[in-house]
């Protein structure tokens, strides 16, 4: 899933188009844990990437750490259910998730958290997505990734080596089962120069 943000003539002429979900490979992890990937799922979002940098009302987070309060490095933008999602794109790519793991999930994805890493120095730390049922329910969390690609990491919560997914430009990761609360996620800093990246991850009710 390698690749750098490139405007090609391809994009521009054909505007953004979903690859079908049966393309998707997964991955089972330990513990009950699996992943799905599409490398290249949206293809031509360089105008969405770009309309999302500047139409989306990014905001910084602040959150105490020991005893400090610290800023969080990347800027964020949550759409609760029933919120209309800053691009019809965004729509259409959610709705194609919910047709096809409407079966498997059994509820839609009603949620989209937007994060925007400016370049290298934003980051998330390791975490699992546990505010909610995550904690204790097998779920889903399907991350789109736009812009410059960065590393998704993920390790088992209980100790073991990470795995590295490198979510390029358009790139689909699903976590799903029990990942959320036998596995970690995080996309860590590094200091090559790095452009912009936004994640969007869609999520069912009261997972977060
Ligand atoms: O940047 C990503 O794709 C992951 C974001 C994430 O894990 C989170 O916001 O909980």
């Amino acid at each position: 899933m390698n690749g750098t943000l490139q405007c090609s003539l391809l994009d521009l002429a054909s505007g953004p188009s979903l690859a079908p979900l049966g393309g998707l490979d997964r991955i089972e992890l330990a513990h009950g844990a699996w992943i799905d990937v599409l490398p290249g799922w949206l293809t031509g979002a360089d105008d969405l990437f770009s309309r999302l940098t500047k139409v989306v009302p990014w905001r910084e987070e602040r959150r105490h750490m020991y005893d400090r309060v610290v800023d969080v490095p990347r800027l964020l933008c949550f759409y609760p259910e029933g919120a209309t999602l800053p691009d019809p794109m965004l729509t259409k790519a959610r709705h194609a998730l919910d047709a096809h793991y409407a079966a498997e999930l059994g509820e839609r994805f009603v949620t989209a958290g937007l994060c925007l890493y400016r370049d290298g120095s934003d980051s998330v730390a390791w975490h699992g997505d546990t505010i909610g049922r995550g904690s204790s329910q097998d779920t889903m969390v399907a991350i789109l990734s736009l812009g410059t690609p960065r590393a998704l990491l993920l390790r088992p919560a209980d100790g073991g080596s990470a795995l590295r997914y490198d979510l390029g430009h358009g790139d689909l990761l699903v976590m799903g089962g029990s990942c959320q609360r036998t596995w970690q996620h995080a996309v860590p800093k590094t200091a090559k120069p790095t452009g912009p990246r936004i994640s969007v991850q869609f999520r069912p009710c009261d997972v977060r």
